[in-house]
């Protein structure tokens, strides 16, 4: 049984946290995110996990509001996520990330300084920089352009998510240039932003460079599969506490698999120890059930703009 459908099962458990999440006015942590967004997602998933109280709050990244004269001031790339704390803003999800663990209260429950023991940090350490090397949109945007190297897409990338998704990315890096000028502030970011948006436009269309980024989520898939064949039946990535390392491993899982992709990678005996991990139940830990809760405000988020 696949993430969404279990989160769609827990929807009315989950509703309830939700509604009690946004209930909650005394925070002063916010975050602004898109529950379509791979790095939001982690950065989610993080705060769930280390139980911090905070309050989402969605960009619409499908309308560009990301590049709102408002938003630029907070992140000049106009990306999500960014965290606010009272006066600070912190963009970028490695960062935040790294913000949650080391600034905000040492009392939370540790998401990297897990461990004493330095091999199991060298490897937490080590599976958090392999999977956070993984080009998340263009291994997303790229399944559009060849969808007969993909399997079966999943909500939300099926029609018409994925065609508003190419076309986006069709015309991205001339309406960078465009705002680039309309920003003056933020001009120098989003020339260079837009040049990105040109290579990686390259590769996503082009099969045989798409394949390449495939051949090393491939690669980085079999070093997880070894790694987990290591370790005991109830221990996660690196050791017996969900990390860092599993944060990253389950969005890049649960996006492969919306993607169509588990098929190559791991489902029919390809990499038994993925699937399985893949395949726990969320309610074994509090990441997963955050996961169901991005997920199901997604879906939530999603009908909304439909209805
Ligand atoms: N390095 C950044 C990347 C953030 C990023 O690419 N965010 C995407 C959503 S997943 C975004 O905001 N895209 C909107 C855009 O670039 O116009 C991070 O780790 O947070």
């Amino acid at each position: 049984m696949h993430y969404v459908q279990k989160y769609l099962e827990k929807y009315q458990l989950i509703k309830t946290s939700n509604n009690k999440m946004n209930s909650r006015s005394n925070t002063n942590i916010f975050l602004y995110c898109n529950y379509y967004s791979f790095y939001s997602q982690k950065v989610l998933m993080t705060l769930y996990e280390k139980n911090v109280d905070f309050e989402p709050l969605v960009v619409d990244i499908t309308k560009g509001e990301q590049y709102s004269p408002w938003f630029l001031e907070l992140n000049p790339r106009g990306e999500v996520p960014v965290l606010k704390v009272r006066n600070e803003v912190i963009p970028d999800s490695t960062r935040i990330i790294d913000y949650l663990e080391y600034h905000l209260d040492q009392e939370l429950t540790p998401i990297i300084n897990v461990s004493r023991d330095s091999k199991v940090m060298k490897n937490i350490n080590h599976f958090r920089d392999l999977l956070e090397a993984l080009p998340a949109g263009v291994i997303t945007v790229g399944s559009f352009f060849h969808p007969h190297l993909c399997g079966t897409p999943k909500l939300p990338f099926v029609f018409p998510v994925r065609e508003v998704l190419k076309s986006g990315d069709l015309v991205s890096s001339k309406n960078l240039r465009k705002l680039a000028e309309e920003n003056p502030k933020a001009k120098g970011i989003l020339l260079y932003k837009a040049e990105i948006q040109d290579r990686k436009h390259e590769i996503l269309t082009n099969e045989e460079e798409y394949l390449k980024v495939l051949n090393i989520v491939d690669a980085v898939l079999t070093q997880v599969e070894d790694q987990l064949t290591e370790q005991n039946e109830d221990c996660w990535l690196c050791c017996d506490k969900f990390t860092i390392a599993d944060v990253n491993l389950s969005i890049i899982l649960q996006r492969l698999w919306e993607l169509g992709l588990e098929e190559r990678f791991w489902t029919d005996g390809k990499r038994p120890h993925i699937e399985t991990y893949f395949n726990k139940p969320p309610a074994y830990v509090g990441a997963a059930g955050a996961v169901s809760i991005g997920v199901v405000l997604a879906l939530a988020y999603m009908l909304k703009k439909l209805i």
